[in-house]
């Protein structure tokens, strides 16, 4: 299944789409760092492992549009389609997650369309990260165009744990047996425990160290 622009009109509709969409990425990905680099000069530390960014392929757009009962057309694919341009930040700990989604939200310029708390209550599957849509101003030579970017935020130990659902699932073409799929639930549940765990830990060595007067 292959978006293909059948006009020319189209084909530059739609690089004008990737350009946009690309550049919002850009400007996602260096608040984030300015966000990582100011946090990392206030308390020493850094709470994002690190960022990945991707735009999605047109056969994976029209594939979801045609789920949702869309056509294939680009005026569709921004409208209906959230996650065109994805950010994915990985992180150590759960407390480093909401931390990050309340400073994206309290930037001024960025506007929070929906989120998904999916590590409060995990998806069927066992899925846990927390989502955000957003809208972000891309400023362009006679136009500002609010554009769409999903924000996906996870731990390192979530972010395991999805990398491989996915490639499990892409291996069965989505008929994962039922063992198999029970299994990766229980992963799920020993990686919430690993790190709630990982945090306790954390806060003790942030405790044991204030009192010997030390920065962590
Ligand atoms: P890809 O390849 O990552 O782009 P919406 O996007 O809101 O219109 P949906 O599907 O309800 O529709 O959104 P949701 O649940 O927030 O999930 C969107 C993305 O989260 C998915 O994008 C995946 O990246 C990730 N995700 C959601 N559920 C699972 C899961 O069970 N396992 C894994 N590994 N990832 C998941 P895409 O478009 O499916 O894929």
């Amino acid at each position: 299944m292959t978006f293909t622009p059948s006009a020319n009109s189209e084909v530059d509709s739609w690089k004008e789409v990737q350009l946009i969409y690309n550049s919002a990425l850009k400007e996602i990905g260096t608040k984030l760092e300015i966000l990582n680099d100011e946090f990392q000069h206030v308390h020493q530390y850094n709470p994002i492992e690190h960022i990945k960014s991707r735009l999605k392929t047109p056969e994976s757009i029209v594939k979801k549009l045609r789920k949702n009962g869309h056509e294939s057309t680009i005026e569709n694919m921004v409208k209906f389609v959230n996650d065109i341009a994805g950010v994915r930040v990985i992180c150590s700990f759960t407390s480093d997650i909401y931390r990050i989604a309340e400073m994206i939200a309290n930037q001024n310029d960025l506007k929070v369309l929906s989120v998904k708390d999916y590590i409060k209550k995990a998806k069927s599957s066992g899925y846990r990260s927390y989502h955000m849509i957003v809208t972000v101003p891309v400023f362009l030579s006679d136009r500002i165009a609010e554009t769409k970017v999903e924000i996906q935020i996870r731990t390192v130990a979530m972010d395991f744990w999805a990398s491989l659902e996915h490639k499990i699932n892409y291996k069965f073409e989505g008929n994962t047996p039922d063992f198999i799929k029970h299994e990766l639930v229980k992963c799920s549940e020993m990686i919430t425990e690993l790190d709630n765990q990982m945090l306790s830990l954390n806060e003790q060595v942030i405790r044991y160290n204030s009192r010997l007067g030390k920065e962590v």
